[in-house]
């Protein structure tokens, strides 16, 4: 299956260069080489440049408001445990409005993809300042320059305690995809912050050129938490590729009313929900 099959006619809006494109080709590319069946895979967007996302691919897809893809993402996986879920954000829908959720999806090991299209700054409302926006970045937002310290995703997503953990960055594609790749076939949370140039209003690319290095050239081991925290509080070069990858049960292996058919291929027993809603009232 070509690339063509798996995107439909729809006119693509992001402006040219976006690191969008580089994260949907990978996407596509990860999707393909894994041989996934295309009618067991849901896409949830959010609200954001990188929330065109879903109208660009021919998927099975839910487009939510600001900040709420991992409530959607984690009420589908769990209607339907066979699904494969994967949601898309952009920085400000994941660690601003939608940090809350983050933390917990992490916590519980719910067992989807969360890729964050991270470009450190509001696109879509043209480029206001963001929770990974540098310190002394000037924006719409903060003429005089930031003055909030940045948030790091990858050490947060650490000790809220993903299990899988990974960056990415738009001007690998081959790397990316290979990432990409890894955490599609995680079992429990797998979270994938991708760095990107918004090309308008904060154009990260040289520097992230200057400074990326890969982790699995470096010799790093991904079962060990400590270092895995160590390199994801490094500044002065900035690591790409799994910092961290555990198997623990998923929130949904243990829940005992999970075992057996998936939630949304069960009779609804009308009588017993009546009940329920019964001794509720
Ligand atoms: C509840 C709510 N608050 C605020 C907004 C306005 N809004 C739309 S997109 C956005 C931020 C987009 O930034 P990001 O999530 O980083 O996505 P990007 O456009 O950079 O891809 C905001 C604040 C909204 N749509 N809904
Ligand atoms: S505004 Fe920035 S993030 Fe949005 S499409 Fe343009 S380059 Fe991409
Ligand atoms: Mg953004």
């Amino acid at each position: 299956m070509s690339i063509s099959r798996l995107r439909t006619h729809v006119k693509i809006t992001w402006c040219p260069g976006c690191g969008n494109f580089a994260i949907m080709n990978a996407f596509i590319r990860a999707i393909l080489e894994l041989e996934f069946k295309i009618k067991d895979i849901v896409v949830i967007t959010g609200i954001g440049c990188h929330g065109r996302l879903h109208e660009y691919l021919r998927l099975n897809s839910f487009h939510t408001i600001h900040g709420r893809v991992l409530p959607l993402a984690i009420g589908i996986k769990l209607a339907n445990k066979d699904l494969l879920v994967i949601g898309f954000s952009g920085d400000g829908d994941a660690y601003a409005i939608g940090i809350n959720h983050f933390i917990h999806a992490a916590r519980r090991n719910v067992d989807i993809k969360y890729i964050v299209h991270n470009n450190m700054v509001f696109g879509l409302t043209r480029g206001q300042v963001s929770p990974t926006s540098p310190l002394g970045l000037k924006t719409k937002s903060t003429p005089e320059g930031n003055f909030v310290r940045p948030i790091n995703p990858i050490a947060l997503a650490l000790i809220a305690g993903a299990t899988f953990v990974a960056r990415g960055f738009t001007g690998d594609i081959e790397h990316l995809t290979t990432v990409l790749k890894q955490a599609l076939l995680h079992r429990g949370f797998a979270f994938i912050d991708i760095l990107q140039p918004c090309v308008t209003f904060y154009n990260t690319l040289p520097m992230l050129r200057r400074k990326v290095y890969k982790l699995e050239e470096s010799g790093h081991d991904i079962s060990n938490f400590d270092e895995a925290m160590d390199r994801a509080l490094e500044s002065d070069k900035i690591p790409i590729g799994v910092f961290y990858k555990v198997r623990r049960p998923t929130f949904e292996e243990q829940i005992p009313q999970l075992k057996g058919k998936p939630m949304s291929f069960r009779d609804i027993e009308m009588e017993r929900v009546l009940k329920f809603v019964g001794k509720l009232v």
